[in-house]
């Protein structure tokens, strides 16, 4: 053995695995009985299948369109499918979530897991137009404590109880390398997937949004359409230098501007009068991410965690990211 190299460095620590971080943290989970930290794997598991699937894309047949639309009216790719099957089929084995509401399907999903004590609101697959093309794609997801009485069947109240009470959100970005990241309210964390061994490791243990940034993410092609306080705001912007960076793909988007500091914007626009995105399955969840992160997010006029749910597949626009930029934008409605 080479005596200069210490025994201990021919054996480093491979680091702190999902499963050990949830299980020492589960002391920071409100009703700490195991059952959200089961809820993390039973997603982290689905996460891992799927990221299998889209890393294979162009070698089976997952890529293309499934050749029929969702709820949205938009046109499923055959991987938003695959997903979709994936997690109510994680979810379901895993017997702690009793319903969940997915950007893929109209109505509720009951599990048949009536005793479980959470809801799950999620888009599988959201910028899955991406695939074809490889670039990042990601997995939002939203987890909520029920407040219809266990044994019973859950119920759209379920579902409606509004952002602030969200008991956990988190993304799965599926990109240069395959990240998990969470909140439960006690900061956020990010986790990397390492394919060799088949487990996300904490590599990023305390995920902080910058205060302010100098990237802005919006689809520039919409801008004439914008209301005149997001142009004049867009226009400071280009005037101060700022750097535009949209990659068509929101988790990947909202992943960059959280590391780096920026914001994204998703308007409203005329052939998208409350904006393009989803309130309790894209912009709940990472507005979540967000204030936990020390960032922000608003429709222009509220924090997204205050807006009053109405109906499942309920859009609002979203602008995300780090705090200043959102405020500055805010002060201009
Ligand atoms: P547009 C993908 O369809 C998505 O929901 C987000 O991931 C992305 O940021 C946005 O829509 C892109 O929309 O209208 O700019 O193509």
């Amino acid at each position: 053995m080479n005596q200069t190299t210490p025994p201990q460095n021919l054996a480093l620590p491979v680091g702190v695995t999902l499963d050990r971080y949830i299980i020492r943290k589960q002391s920071a989970f409100p009703f700490a009985t195991g059952e959200l930290s089961q809820l993390l794997r039973d997603i982290a598991l689905a996460g891992k299948i799927i990221n299998r699937e889209i890393n294979r894309a162009g070698l089976i047949d997952v890529v293309g369109g499934f050749g029929a639309q969702n709820v949205q009216g938009e046109n499923q790719q055959k991987l938003d499918v695959i997903a979709n099957i994936r997690f109510i089929r994680a979810l379901k084995n895993g017997g702690e979530v009793c319903a969940l509401i997915s950007e893929e399907d109209e109505e509720i999903i009951f599990t048949g897991n009536d005793h479980g004590k959470y809801v799950v609101a999620m888009d599988p697959l959201d910028g899955s137009s991406n695939i074809d093309v490889n670039v990042s794609i990601g997995t939002i997801f939203s987890i909520y404590r029920r407040i219809t009485p266990t044994g019973t069947r859950a119920t759209l109240d379920d579902f409606m109880q509004g952002g602030r009470k969200q008991v956990a959100a988190g993304y799965i970005l599926y990109g240069s390398s395959t990240m998990l990241v969470y909140t439960t309210g006690h900061g956020v964390s990010g986790f990397t997937y390492d394919h060799s061994l088949g487990e996300f490791f904490l590599s990023h243990a305390e995920l902080t949004s910058p205060d302010n940034g100098t990237i802005y993410s919006c689809n520039d092609g919409n801008f004439n359409q914008y209301p005149e306080t997001v142009r004049d705001y867009l226009a400071t912007c280009r005037e101060r230098g700022y750097t535009g960076r949209y990659i068509g793909s929101l988790v990947a988007d909202f992943h960059r501007n959280l590391i780096k500091g920026g914001m994204y914007l998703y308007p409203p626009i005329p052939k998208a009068p409350s904006g393009k995105l989803r309130l309790l399955y894209e912009c709940y969840p990472l507005a979540f991410i967000a204030e936990q992160a020390g960032g922000s997010a608003c429709d222009g006029y509220r924090s997204i965690l205050d807006i009053e749910p109405t109906h499942l597949h309920q859009r609002t626009p979203l602008y995300i990211g780090a705090k200043g930029m959102v405020e500055e934008l805010l002060s201009r409605f």
